[in-house]
């Protein structure tokens, strides 16, 4: 964690981070933002076949991931986790490559749906179609960093639809009874598809059912980016001191259609879209990072100039490299003998 040095503001200080670390957090943020946009023009002109978002969790993910160690600790993210990703070391060409499913693309080679991501090199597990999958990848990291004694957590996050799996049940289960590092994190944003959150989860809250487990369940406004940083902190400390797993669950919102293949005003009211755009950390944390005065017209120039030339170089990379050769469509799925 950074040092707190004397001109940094009330607002870092509070929660233990410096102005570069709002700084550094919420161009995270607006760079998920970016790169999430460009995805849905090159939808719609053509270019990339399938886009499924993480507008409206940003902020969550950025203030979750953000207290968690890069290249120490472990993520299993799901569809939505750009940010996720973006925070702990993958790149706008990462992410875009994936959408072009090109023979680089680091998270599969192409081989994957789009938003399929993942990192060996940053510690990201793969994402696995079959939602809830990863949270038994997860714990199974958490088990073998408390036998290895290594230090390290791991993470596992998910819809609040995806949540009602038998695989969550049984993995938290297991990881509360042998105290492991593991946190479960809940982007809620009130839908599975078209399926509002009244019709998939008999509880109020998601976290509720933490207590079942006989474990924390928090419930953070996933529009608070330094709430969200708050929680995830204190619950990596209680992991990484062997007190066993946390559940959090970010009330996010979904500011875009379930992916590019369906309509969401077939199946939202207009008060309740209106509602979905009113809860977004990007224009919040602006807000308050420029109340504060850490976010200077100066920096927040440089911030936008950096950003677009991220998007832009990210797309005209992904454009320029090759497809995968169809001789290797079947690596990885049957044994091979290599020389
Ligand atoms: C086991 C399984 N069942 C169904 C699906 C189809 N599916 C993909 S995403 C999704 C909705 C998940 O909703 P939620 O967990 O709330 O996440 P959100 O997309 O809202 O972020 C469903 C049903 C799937 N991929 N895997
Ligand atoms: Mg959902």
């Amino acid at each position: 964690m950074a040092v707190i040095k004397g001109s940094d503001s009330q607002l870092g200080s509070a929660f233990g981070l410096s102005n570069a670390d709002l700084i550094e957090m919420y161009r995270y943020v607006a760079l998920a933002r970016a790169v999430d946009e460009r995805m849905w023009i090159l939808n719609r002109a053509g270019r990339i076949p399938f886009v499924i978002s993480g507008q409206g969790h940003e902020g969550a993910q950025v203030g979750i991931a953000w207290a968690f160690q890069r290249g120490h600790d472990w993520i299993a993210p799901f569809y939505r986790s750009i940010a996720t990703c973006l925070t702990f070391g993958m790149s706008p060409r990462d992410i875009m490559t994936a959408q072009y499913a090109t023979a680089s693309d680091p998270s599969s080679g192409g081989r994957q749906m789009p938003g399929h991501y993942g990192s060996r090199e940053h510690n990201l597990v793969s994402v696995s179609s079959p939602v809830a999958t990863q949270l038994l990848h997860a714990v199974g990291i958490a088990l073998a960093a408390k036998i290895r004694k290594t230090g390290q957590v791991a993470m596992a996050s998910m819809g609040e639809g995806s949540s009602n799996q038998g695989d969550v049940h049984e993995g938290l289960n297991f990881a509360a009874i042998h105290k492991l590092p593991f946190i479960f994190v809940v982007e809620n944003n009130g839908y599975a598809i078209s399926v509002p959150a009244a019709m998939q989860v008999s509880v109020a809250d998601v976290a509720e059912r933490a207590a079942g487990y006989g474990i924390p369940g928090i419930v953070v406004d996933g529009a608070d980016v330094l709430a969200c940083y708050a929680a995830s902190r204190n619950a990596v400390a209680r992991a990484r001191a062997g007190d066993g797993p946390t559940l959090i669950e970010a009330k996010v919102a979904r500011l875009t259609a379930h992916s590019s293949d369906d309509q969401q005003t077939k199946y939202r009211t207009p008060e309740d879209l209106a509602e979905g755009s009113e809860h977004d950390a990007l224009p919040r944390f602006r807000t308050q990072l420029r109340d504060a005065g850490v976010l200077t017209d100066a920096i927040e120039a440089r911030l936008i100039a950096e950003i677009a030339a991220a998007v832009e170089d990210a797309t005209e990379f992904a454009e320029s490299e090759p497809d995968p050769d169809p001789a290797m469509a079947m690596r990885y799925v049957y044994d091979e003998v290599v020389d």
